[in-house]
């Protein structure tokens, strides 16, 4: 690896302090040289509306230290005025030689390298551009589709079960796992989950917005679930608001709510991605929608032949009519394993 992708790779992880934060805006971190390419600022995009990565990092330097510098950015700089100025501008101004870019920006609003080549700036791109593009997925299919990013999370056994036939399914991983679980979520404006999972596990599932496919509104008001966050509830025969809950009337499909209806409503509310948890039959049916799958897999087998598949869709007898999906990585929670995987299919 060399000394831009390493810097890059900095830049991701300080992109990624604005996870929860930066929604709808894409997650971007910065790193300043001095033009001996000593690391003299770095920055972050923090929160939505806030300064950009390259004016956090550009004004914590007052005395011209970074002139004939390098700048490191993972999202080509933008040179539009949105909420704030562009971020062209403020590299041009402060006499940077050198930007060496990870991704560049699909907001058709921006063209930034053009910006500062012009300014008789040296562009580098599209370092460690795939790692760049993946860190901001959400955005890439927010900005080009218009589109809620779907995720699904879910945990089975070795022997692929998610739940034992008498319910006991709410602890199959281990605390490691949990807290993973924890960060992924974080990274979603919303996550998503069925009736039955609430009425079956009566979970919290902490975040700052919750969405509830609820048809017939079984679930109780009192439930753990609707005690904190902005809850929006899909659910047939039902509108309004009633303190932090929304409730919105769905149409039907053979017995089903829509889920284009309820997709095209998220993206409408401002949510733009959303993690799914539930239990098979739901992850079934928005797996023809996933984007990202996030798969826990605990080392215990419980050979329940009554327990949900991970993924409860059509069945298919022809092994070579499998659904299939690109591995993307493997991390271990130990005991538990995480494995990420995206749909080939709908991409
Ligand atoms: C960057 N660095 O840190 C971010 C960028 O309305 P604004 O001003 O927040 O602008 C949002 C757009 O700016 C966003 O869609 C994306 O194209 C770019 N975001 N650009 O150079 C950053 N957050
Ligand atoms: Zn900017």
């Amino acid at each position: 690896m060399n000394n831009y992708e390493t810097l890059m790779k900095r830049c991701f992880e300080l992109a990624a302090m604005g996870e929860g934060a930066v929604s709808p805006n894409p997650l971007v971190g910065c790193v300043v040289l001095n033009k001996d390419g000593d690391v003299i600022s770095e920055g972050y995009h923090h929160k939505y509306g806030c300064n950009h990565a390259e004016r956090d990092a550009l004004l914590k330097l007052h005395n011209g230290e970074e002139s004939d510098g390098t700048l490191i950015v993972n999202l080509e700089p933008c040179s539009h005025f949105g909420k704030t100025p562009p971020c062209t501008d403020l590299i041009i101004d402060r006499g940077i030689a050198r930007v060496v870019i990870g991704m560049r920006d699909v907001n058709p609003k921006v063209d930034g390298i053009k910006k500062l080549q012009d300014a008789g700036i040296e562009v580098i791109s599209g370092v460690l551009e795939d790692e760049a593009r993946k860190l901001n997925e959400v955005f890439i299919k927010n900005m080009t589709q218009h589109k809620t990013f779907i995720a699904i999370k879910t945990a089975t056994t070795l022997d692929g079960k998610i739940a034992t036939s008498n319910g006991s399914s709410k602890w199959i991983t281990s605390e490691p796992a949990r807290e993973e679980v924890k960060v992924i979520r974080n990274r979603y404006d919303a996550i998503l989950t069925s009736s039955s999972t609430v009425i079956a596990d009566n979970p919290t599932m902490a975040h700052r917005k919750k969405v509830i496919l609820d048809r017939n509104l079984r679930t109780e008001l009192n439930s753990k679930f609707y005690q904190d966050g902005e809850i929006y509830v899909f659910c047939s025969g039902k509108n309004g608001v009633e303190k932090n809950i929304t409730f919105i009337d769905t149409p039907v499909i053979s017995g089903k709510l829509d889920l284009e209806f309820i997709l095209n409503k998220l993206y409408e509310l401002g949510i733009y991605s959303v993690l799914v948890e539930a239990g098979g039959h739901l992850n079934g049916s928005f797996l023809p929608f996933a984007d990202k799958i996030y798969h826990f897999i605990a080392p215990k087998i419980t050979n329940d032949n009554s327990s949900l598949s991970a993924f409860d869709s059509e069945v298919i007898d022809d092994i070579n009519r499998s659904k299939l999906f690109k591995f993307d990585s493997v991390k271990a929670f130990s005991p538990d394993v995480l494995l990420t995987y995206y749909p080939m299919d709908n991409k």
